[in-house]
């Protein structure tokens, strides 16, 4: 059980991770370090070293960016790709195996709401597609917490100009040239790759997404690069499609070896391309987190996996989604379902 943590720019310290039930694992980043860069050896074993120096290990990172260049296949992909495959030989001398990324173009995580209020009282993120950006260019500047980059209002139109010429087959194309050169580097480092579904599973903002569902990830492990190339399973990204069996998509995966890497929280459907992240427990959303724990169990998977999201509970102010108190009830809680699961065999 691992816990997500945003290094200097996070103010959550290591120390209260440390205190969680059950957490062993940190998945971070240099976040210092921007797309289409090299991180160095020296900065990924400093920040290992300052996890290891409060008892904890850095069992994933949490993203390798994929530069807009690659995913859109501009002139620059190759140098970025290059730069990419430098950056996992290092992070396979520094001795981490799992590195997750994502292949949506622009923009990362999407949601209309920051901070929906429950009837508890917490509030939370969510989605509502009637007040999903009917103008996509934002008066301001745009960015949520979380992506790596802000945009400006010029600068984010012309990037969505860009995005608007490229088709679905087209982002395919881009990314299985991507794969095809850095899954042999990552797996000559010792390195696993995995890939985080589209957060909706579906187009925002009139931008292409193609990793929405199972036929998706299908495609995906069908490259044939090699089996470093694999998934993150995110259970509330997926989930918010109520058509994606979750359970079963970890099964399925999970017995082809290909899930290296689980994000579980649970979200409530509250519509057509519409939802609200709940607490994790089952019966506070639309996915059974047992039914989830019981098919990671059943596929002998041995990987990181992390609480995801947490409301803002508790008076609680910090990084939507990222706060403390919450994603610790998750572990807790997501700990207990482990116990139940193993000792019934
Ligand atoms: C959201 C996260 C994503 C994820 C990236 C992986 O909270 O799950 O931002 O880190 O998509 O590259």
């Amino acid at each position: 059980m691992s816990f997500r943590w945003y290094g200097a720019n996070d103010n959550i310290p290591l120390s209260y991770i440390r205190q969680i039930p059950g957490v062993a694992g940190v998945v971070s980043a240099l976040h210092g370090i921007g797309p289409g860069q090299v991180w160095p050896v020296a900065d990924i074993v400093r920040l290992r070293g300052e996890i290891r120096a409060h008892g904890l290990e850095l069992s994933a990172v949490e993203s390798l960016p994929v530069s807009e260049e690659i995913k859109a296949g501009g002139a620059g992909r190759d140098r970025d790709i290059e730069n990419y495959c430098r950056s996992l030989r290092n992070l396979g001398t520094a001795g981490i195996t799992v590195v997750c990324y994502n292949f949506m173009p622009l923009v990362d995580w999407f949601r209309t709401d920051l901070e929906f209020p429950l009837p508890d009282g917490s509030t939370t993120l969510a989605y509502d597609e009637k007040k999903a950006c009917h103008d996509p260019v934002p008066a301001e500047s745009f960015r949520l917490p979380g992506w790596f980059t802000e945009y400006g209002r010029e600068e984010f139109a012309g990037l969505l100009r860009r995005y608007a010429a490229l088709s679905e087959e087209d982002l395919w194309k881009n990314l299985a040239y991507f794969l095809a050169a850095v899954v042999p580097v990552a797996e000559a480092a010792g390195v696993r790759l995995a890939i985080h579904p589209d957060d909706p599973p579906w187009p925002v903002l009139g931008l292409p997404r193609i990793m929405r569902d199972r036929a998706a990830l299908e495609r995906l492990v069908g490259l044939g690069v090699g089996v470093a190339n694999g998934i993150c399973l995110c259970t509330g990204s997926l989930g918010a499609d109520p058509g994606n069996d979750v359970p079963e998509i970890i099964r399925h995966f999970g017995r082809m070896g290909r899930i290296h890497f689980v994000h579980l929280r649970n979200v409530k459907v509250t519509g057509d391309h519409s939802f609200y992240e709940s607490g994790h427990l089952s019966a506070a959303g639309s996915i059974d987190m047992y039914a989830v724990m019981a098919a990671i169990h059943e596929t002998g998977f041995d990987g990181p996996v992390r609480p995801d999201h947490g409301r803002s509970i508790w008076g609680e102010k910090g990084r939507p989604g990222y706060g403390l108190y919450d994603r610790a009830l998750g572990a807790a809680y997501l700990a207990g379902l482990w116990e139940a699961i193993v000792k019934q065999g």
